[in-house]
């Protein structure tokens, strides 16, 4: 039997692009940053490019443990985390370390954490769970909180966010049945840079786009140019506002490139070429929006070279801050994990604390 089956039809994935590689306008959007936004996104991704070379730096320093890559992926961070509210909850990953600190999250805090610190509760009024690194966790924990916010009565939106790698972890699918299912206000944002450490985006699914995946799970889908800051952030703000006006959850594929390798610890001249990387170096996403800045008469002569000195001095004092919290000690681990411990915990408190002193670990004071 022939001719039965529907197959989707690619063309209604069209990458929705507001500004072109050259920095030209190419369309608008209702929900597209307004002049200040605009300036705000430029000062997110410059920071966004210094911190990711201070970070390796540090890495290569032992300062820090390994760390991920930002390169290139400036605008899909700096567009999502500036169409957000504080008070909307981010559920991410290590790649979206600058939407974290853009969403209001103390520069230290991160890499605090990336010594292996113990970064302190985030602020009270920065919605954000934990930077997670296991994959794929993002989409349900997005879910489930999301039907939290709803049960309450709460207008936050959640923003879930996952790479293309991730979105072949059934946590994926999982988190965005759920949302569909219950129709929760979260909107799921993939950044697809082309690679899952060394598996290339065409390893992970057969279908043309990560984007139409959403139309299985009742919801909305939509392809972006994720090195266009204007248009990530009008398509993340769109489907921030249906959410919040309780239309349910949508999906965002951020279409961007990892131009750096994976992580400190990674060597992509192993799985991809030169030429790849090249290619898409072009299509500097922070060069791009300096050229729209400029044709549409908002960029000041100097800018961006002031922008690189002030986040160069607010990452020396970031550093200096984290490098001053305390090293954590074996009794954190156990400590700062429950409220109150129960009787099993405290238990396995005491046992590790008396195998490390025996050991000469602790106690030496
Ligand atoms: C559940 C789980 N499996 C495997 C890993 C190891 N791992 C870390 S990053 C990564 C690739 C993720 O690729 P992608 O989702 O595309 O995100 P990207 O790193 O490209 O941003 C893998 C397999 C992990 N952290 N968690
Ligand atoms: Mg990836």
């Amino acid at each position: 039997m022939q001719g039965n089956f529907l197959r989707p039809p690619q063309a209604e994935f069209p990458v929705i692009r507001l500004v072109a590689e050259d920095g030209t306008r190419v369309a608008r959007a209702e929900t597209e940053p307004d002049r200040a936004t605009l300036l705000e996104l430029f000062r997110w991704m410059v920071f966004g490019r210094v911190f990711d070379q201070r970070m390796i730096n540090l890495q290569r320093q032992g300062r820090i443990g390994t760390i991920g890559t930002i390169r290139g992926q400036e605008a899909s961070a700096a567009g999502l985390a500036l169409a957000m509210r504080r008070s909307d909850w981010l559920v991410g990953s290590y790649r979206e370390l600058l939407a974290y600190i853009a969403h209001g999250v103390p520069i230290e805090a991160v890499i605090s954490l990336y010594r292996g610190g113990v970064p302190g509760p985030f602020p009270e009024d920065v919605a954000a769970m934990p930077i997670q690194i296991v994959i794929g966790t993002q989409m349900p924990h997005a879910a489930g909180i999301a039907l939290g916010a709803k049960l309450r009565g709460a207008d936050d939106v959640v923003v879930g966010c996952c790479g293309d790698g991730a979105t072949s972890e059934g946590d994926f699918h999982e988190g965005l049945n759920f949302a569909g299912v219950h129709k929760v206000p979260a909107v799921f944002f993939v950044q697809n840079n082309g690679w899952a450490i060394s598996v290339p985006r065409a390893r992970q699914t057969a279908s043309e786009t990560i984007a139409q995946k959403a139309w299985a799970y009742g919801m909305p889908g939509a392809l972006v140019d994720g090195n266009d800051a204007v248009a990530v952030y009008a398509v993340v703000k769109e489907a921030i506002e249906r959410a919040r006006a309780g239309e349910g959850p949508s999906l965002i594929e951020a279409l961007t490139y990892r131009v750096g390798p994976h992580t400190t610890s990674d060597d992509p001249r192993r799985y991809r070429t030169d030429d790849e990387v090249e290619l898409h170096e072009k299509d500097d996403p922070i060069a791009r929006l300096r050229r729209f800045l400029e044709t549409e008469g908002i960029y000041e002569e100097g800018l961006q070279e002031l922008l690189e000195e002030e986040a160069r001095s607010v990452m020396s004092q970031a550093i200096e801050r984290a490098e001053a919290v305390p090293d954590v000690t074996p009794e954190d681990v156990f400590d700062l994990t429950w409220a109150a411990p129960t009787e099993a915990v405290r238990r396995d408190r005491e046992r590790t604390l008396r195998e490390l002193r025996e050991v000469g670990e602790v106690g030496k004071e």
